[in-house]
């Protein structure tokens, strides 16, 4: 970056911190910026003189924060931190304080990390990572104290993995780059009409005969079970539990490759000939691999007790797989089962999963059922300003004792086109979808009627119709997922100075040069004030 690039950059930064009605950070003369994603809960920029970080930094304290903190210094800067008992850098656990919370010190002597548990450690370490930047001497951490604990316990980013198969150094890049902005769950959206991606033993066709192919007739893939296994270790040790889905009673055209008695015709309706006609003109056809993209034609027979035995199979093997607690049985779109068939199967599947000993968890569709198992955590995908009466579904997970997990389909599906940007994506949920109206939404405030306790969480959803490659993922998730991450994490809307559109806009530029240097293939949206270096 040449002078007066770094002068337009410091400006920049400058302008967000006045806006955002912090007082600037100015230290030893020179402006720094404290743009974390998402914003903590509690921030004081210190006067003093910044730490410097060189070649002779040194990192002491838990061993596994201590590596974390390394691959992201060297990634961002070069430099490789030394490990000593009592390094100027130190990272160590303290309990007492709320469940994945931490606290950062930095003053020119030395950076404090401490977290009450090993996640609020490691999300002190993926702040103290955004916190590094560049002066003209080398990189410094700006004087700071830091205050963190994240507002919701659920943090999720979901990767549909149906209707194109994503492999698992994807999955695992996805994984890397959520747990970095304090993601703490991925759900994997396992099945749908187009393929079902896991095996299991005690299903074996299931990957043997409708595994092969994706949406437009792409390749398919699956993963084994060591996959499966590598994929939730892998996210364990980013403290991200895996949240597996495996939808029904509609989304199962797949199943019928495999078991064709478990399924009915499929229903083909207006819409679905409509979505047909904006494809390639394919409808469903039973024993036939679907690669097309409309939704809602397929059902599991739901008076048939052989479905139930099914359903026992398939969850009790990914139960005794996913140390998470949840498991997703779906529910969305059975637009060609009728209500009161929808409602027999939701009541029998919750309850199954319960049996388990795990919590189900199902799209907003399902609290609509009355005799759903009380445990069922609903994930509700209507719009900020619900329609069709979205919210009143939502509202009977509330009501049964449990709680919702919010992913407003017109902010934070990362499905949704770019208004300028590649030729990705879908548009249906009020779409392009710009990073501002991703940001512009409180959880608190979509489904009235719920006090703030009723929320779990939120989760951001990619589904894949139009997504192949893992630049494709990167693309639309990135930036749009700190809006999410935000939602998640940070203190409500307009609580504080940080929670304005401005002061976001603002931090995620600030990000641009270390999604690069993690190798983040982010969307460049100009909507951003991109810091290059
Ligand atoms: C709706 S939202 C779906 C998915 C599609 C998605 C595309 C929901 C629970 N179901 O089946 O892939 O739209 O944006």
């Amino acid at each position: 970056m040449n002078p007066r690039q770094r002068r337009a950059a410091t400006a920049a930064v400058l302008a967000a911190l006045v806006l955002a009605g912090c007082a600037p950070a100015v230290q030893n003369g020179a402006t720094v910026s404290l743009a974390v994603v998402p914003a903590p809960a509690s921030v004081a920029p210190g006067t003093g003189a910044p730490f410097r970080l060189t070649g002779d930094t040194a990192v002491a304290g838990d061993a596994d924060a201590s590596a974390a903190l390394s691959l992201l210094i060297t990634a961002r800067t070069g430099l490789e931190l030394k490990t000593s008992d009592d390094g100027s850098t130190d990272l160590r656990v303290e309990s007492g304080g709320a469940p994945e919370s931490y606290r950062i010190v930095a003053d020119e002597a030395s950076v404090t990390v401490v977290g009450a548990d090993p996640a609020g450690l490691f999300y002190g370490v993926q702040t103290l990572g955004q916190l590094v930047q560049p002066d003209d001497d080398g990189w410094i951490v700006p004087a700071v104290e830091i205050e963190d604990a994240p507002r919701f316990a659920y943090r999720g980013v979901m990767l549909d993995v149906a209707r194109h198969f994503h492999p698992v150094d994807t999955v695992k890049g996805l994984i890397d780059r959520a747990a970095g902005l304090k993601f703490n769950a991925l759900h994997l959206h396992l099945t749908d009409d187009q393929g079902w991606r896991i095996h299991l033993d005690e299903r074996p066709r299931l990957t043997e005969l409708a595994s092969a192919t994706a949406v437009g007739g792409d390749p398919g893939g699956f993963y084994t079970k060591d996959d499966y296994r590598e994929i939730v270790e892998y996210a364990a040790s980013r403290h991200m539990i895996v949240v597996p889905e495996l939808d029904m009673p509609s989304h199962t055209h797949a199943i019928g490759l495999a078991y064709p008695e478990l399924v009915e015709e499929p229903v083909i309706s207006a819409q679905v000939r409509e979505d047909a006609e904006l494809f390639d003109g394919d409808l469903p056809e039973t024993g036939k691999p679907y690669d097309g993209m409309a939704v809602g034609f397929s059902s599991l027979r739901i008076h048939d007790e052989a479905t139930y035995d099914f359903v026992a199979d398939v969850f009790g093997e990914l139960a005794a797989m996913t140390p998470g607690p949840y498991l997703h049985f779906g529910g969305d779109e059975a637009l060609g089962t009728t209500d009161e068939d929808f409602a027999l199967f939701v009541s029998r599947t919750s309850a199954i999963i319960a049996d388990l000993g795990k919590t189900p968890v199902a799209w907003h569709e399902a609290g609509e059922a009355s005799e759903i198992a009380d445990s069922t955590v609903g994930q509700y995908w209507g719009y900020v300003q619900p329609t069709d009466g979205a919210d009143e579904k939502a509202r009977g997970f509330v009501r049964n004792g449990a709680q919702l997990i919010m992913s407003p389909a017109d902010a934070i599906y990362l499905d949704m086109n770019y208004p300028t940007g590649p030729d990705l994506g879908l548009t249906w949920a009020n779409g392009p979808t710009s990073v501002e109206r991703a940001y512009d939404w409180d959880p608190g405030s979509v489904v009235s009627g719920i006090e703030e306790d009723d929320i779990l969480g939120v989760e951001a959803p990619l589904w894949t119709e139009t997504i192949r490659t893992a630049a494709d993922i990167d693309t639309m998730v990135f930036p749009r997922i700190a809006a999410a991450a935000e939602a998640g994490w940070s203190p409500a809307t307009g609580t504080s100075d940080l929670r304005t559109w401005e002061s976001f806009r603002e931090r995620v530029g600030a990000l641009g040069p270390l999604w690069t240097s993690l190798g983040i293939g982010f969307h460049p949206s100009d909507e951003i004030p991109w810091v290059t270096e």
